[in-house]
């Protein structure tokens, strides 16, 4: 295959960054999108309140915690969703082979762009000085020769950076780089790995393919190849999402009723304004228990409608968790999923036609 050249743009702070440029009172204050309420999650913090170690995905109990003058913002999913479409407005100026991960980031192949740029560095300029003028908020971008060095790219001088990895730069950078950094190894993984003394990627590298499998399951020989800076998959434009799913892996294992309970109603949350921010709604629910010796166990139930309220999605749910034989052993890792997904719009089709039935 020839190289090719990828850009991975990412919104900085999105949701707050919107949120400060709409109300600017807020600017310069630790700032959380998400409810206040203490059962409350945080969708994500700005630059400002992560400092206090404010964070995606936290209860807005513990971010009160560490960021206690911190301000919340509820969500306004609308703007998100407008903003997003101008970006890919300007996406579509330079290439249609482009891949949405979510409203705020998208992978682009510039290989052959539409305006004969040859320097993907140039092209991925452009793209941040537009999305400022027409929308008034950063962007950071990464440009390398596949997805996943231009995703850790545009991570790695974040907020408005814009960070490049050649070919023939992509082994030392992989080297030095700390594996927490690695897209797809998360902080218990992480800590898993520093146990066994590797740190940076130099260290994963010195593994065998079947070391790799031990250590990461059916991921390993993926990171195998990655660490050594091979990764083919392409850029897939138009990929519909066939399924939302959030998971978390416990610090400490899960072992009463309450602890899991409690920790599924996060989950749910955080899947919540996810598929709430997506336009689209599911029938299908799935649970995912893996237990401390690593067996797992999935459950699905479907409904006849799709979910459209959270305390319908949270009956199920729980209803759902009550059919599993969760307590049997130790959790070290929750899931929770919604799928057979229809967009919102269809909904109200499908109703309005029933109406003329009646
Ligand atoms: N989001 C969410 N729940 C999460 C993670 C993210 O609701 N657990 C939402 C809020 C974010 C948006 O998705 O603003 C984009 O997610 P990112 O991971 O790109 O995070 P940010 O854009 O907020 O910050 P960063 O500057 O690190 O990209
Ligand atoms: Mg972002």
């Amino acid at each position: 295959m020839s190289i090719r050249k990828i850009i991975h743009i990412d919104m900085d702070a999105f949701y707050a960054s919107v949120e400060e440029r709409d109300f600017p009172e807020l600017r310069g204050l630790p700032l959380a999108v998400g409810s206040a309420k203490e059962r409350g999650v945080i969708a994500t913090a700005n630059y400002e309140a992560r400092r206090y170690g404010v964070h995606s995905a936290m209860s807005s109990k513990v971010a009160l915690l560490k960021c206690p003058i911190l301000r919340f913002q509820p969500p306004r999913f609308a703007v998100y969703r407008a903003v997003s479409e101008v970006i890919h407005e300007i996406f579509a100026e330079y290439t249609d082979l482009v891949e949405p991960l979510s409203l705020d980031e998208a992978y682009l192949d510039v290989t052959n762009n539409k305006k004969g740029i040859p320097s993907a560095t140039i092209i991925a300029r452009e793209i941040k000085q537009k999305i400022l003028q027409r929308t008034r908020l950063t962007a950071s971008a990464g440009v390398s020769y596949n997805k996943f060095l231009a995703k850790i790219a545009s991570d790695y001088r974040k907020p408005d950076g814009l960070f490049v990895i050649l070919p023939n730069e992509a082994e030392e950078f992989l080297a030095q780089l700390p594996i927490e950094k690695f897209y797809g190894i998360g902080r218990v993984t992480a800590s898993h790995l520093h146990k066994m003394n590797i740190y940076k990627g130099a260290d994963l590298a010195k593994k065998t393919k079947v070391e790799m499998v031990e250590i990461f399951g059916k991921s390993g020989m993926f990171f195998y190849n990655i660490v050594r800076g091979i990764d083919n998959r392409p850029v897939e434009p138009n990929r519909e999402r066939k399924s939302y799913s959030v998971e978390n892996t416990f610090d400490v294992d899960l072992t009463t009723t309450f602890a899991v309970v409690a920790e599924l109603y996060h989950l749910e949350q955080r899947l919540w304004k996810d598929i709430e921010g997506s336009g689209k709604s599911g029938r299908t629910i799935t649970l995912k228990i893996r237990f401390d010796d690593f067996t797992t166990l999935t459950k699905s139930y479907s409904d006849e409608m799709p979910i459209r309220s959270f305390q319908k999605f949270h009956k199920m749910t729980k209803k759902l968790l009550g059919r599993m034989d969760y307590l049997r052993k130790p959790i070290r890792l929750l899931g929770v999923g919604i799928s057979n997904l229809i967009d919102n719009a269809e909904i109200k089709e499908v109703q309005l036609s029933m109406d003329f039935d009646d």
